[in-house]
């Protein structure tokens, strides 16, 4: 597929399709349903559809291919501008201008969740007793969409959980409750980080945050969580999630030389302080950042943090030191 060179370069609704892979008729149809149309006309009146106009649309079949309805991908696409480099649209202007990230990088929601800020709160907790996946999954990738991975867990999320573990542990039941549950938070939280890695990109020179549990641990939602706000700030992750052998996380640390690795921790059987030692020796340096009341349960060691907002900022701190 041939790439649109400048931003000068502009295609007719016939070649765009094609570019696109979808039928002509589809590219009309969505301009006159949801407004999405071509940022020119040529002087005969015809469609002329630039650089621009094909990166959102490509981010438009993304989230349709992602099971997002038409007319709410439409909504979230069509006031927004995507960079120029998605794949198969490239453009001179692009690299010079750079992506959206970095130091700069900040959390915005969408046109289309500011227009909702103001509806009611959906009760997470109701959708996950009435086994109903697709509207939680749907609510829980709308809150993220809304508020941004630290104020969506943190207010929406986390409840939730919290809410599921407490009925598990005083009824001794609704475990399919919490297997729902966590299905759906874990997709919401990486539908949000693969487009937050879309839209800030993160910085190619800088060194990664490695994120794990120990063995024995399947704790993992907190580093999806932890991926989510911290692709949100263009930093580049690598997550290696539940069970982690501590042998395999140090030779993680000694193929990726992150700046920091985050060690999750939910309960004392897993916070193995041995395996700590262990990583604090392995080389090249890095910073070593804890979380999780399995930790808490040990007094607390060095480098141990205590809520979401609280792990992003060291993390990034290490990332980009002063
Ligand atoms: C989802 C879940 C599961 C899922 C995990 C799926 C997944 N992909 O992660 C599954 C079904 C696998 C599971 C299994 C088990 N689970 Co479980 N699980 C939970 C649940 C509901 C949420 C876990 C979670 O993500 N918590 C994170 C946040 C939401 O909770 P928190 O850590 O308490 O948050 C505090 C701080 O950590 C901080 N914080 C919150 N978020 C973040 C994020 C960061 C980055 C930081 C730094 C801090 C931070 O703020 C909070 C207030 O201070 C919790 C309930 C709960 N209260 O946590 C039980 C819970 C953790 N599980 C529990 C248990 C007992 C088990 C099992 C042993 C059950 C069993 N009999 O098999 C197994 C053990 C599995 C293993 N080997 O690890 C207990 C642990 C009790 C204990 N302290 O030992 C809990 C607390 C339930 C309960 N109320 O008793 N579980």
């Amino acid at each position: 597929m041939k790439a649109v060179q400048e931003t000068s370069e502009t295609l007719t609704v016939g070649a765009a399709a094609r570019r696109l892979g979808i039928a002509a008729p589809t590219l009309r149809s969505w301009e006159r349903r949801y407004g999405l149309r071509p940022s020119a006309r040529s002087a005969g009146g015809h469609r002329r559809y630039d650089a621009h106009d094909l990166a959102r649309l490509r981010a438009m079949l993304r989230l349709v291919e992602q099971g997002v309805p038409t007319a709410e991908a439409a909504a979230e696409v069509r006031d927004r501008d995507y960079p120029l480099s998605a794949p198969g649209v490239t453009s001179a202007t692009s690299v010079a201008a750079g992506p959206e990230n970095a130091a700069t990088a900040a959390f915005r929601p969408s046109a289309r969740a500011r227009r909702e800020k103001s509806r009611p709160p959906i009760d997470l907790f109701s959708l996950a007793n009435a086994m109903d996946s697709e509207r939680l999954t749907h609510e829980v990738a709308r809150s993220l969409d809304r508020s941004g991975a630290v104020e969506a867990w943190t207010d929406h999320l986390m409840p939730l959980l919290v809410e599921v573990g407490d009925q598990w542990q005083r009824t001794g039941a609704c475990v399919e409750v919490e297997h729902l549950a966590s299905d759906a938070v874990a997709g919401g939280l990486r539908y949000h980080t693969r487009r937050a890695v879309e839209r800030f990109r993160p910085v190619e020179d800088e060194r990664p945050v490695v994120l794990a549990c120990l063995e024995r641990e399947d704790h993992a939602l907190p580093l999806l969580a932890l991926a989510a706000a911290l692709a949100e700030r263009a930093v580049k992750v690598r997550t290696l999630g539940a069970a982690t052998p501590a042998s395999s996380l140090s030779m993680a640390v000694r193929r990726v030389r992150p700046a920091a690795v985050f060690v999750w921790s939910s309960a004392p059987e897993t916070a193995d302080l041995t395996a700590l030692k262990t990583l604090v020796r392995t080389r090249p340096s890095y910073s070593l950042v804890i979380g999780g009341p399995g930790w808490q349960t040990l007094g607390a060691p060095t480098g141990w943090v205590n809520s979401l907002g609280e792990a992003v900022d060291a993390l990034v701190a290490a990332v980009r030191p002063g």
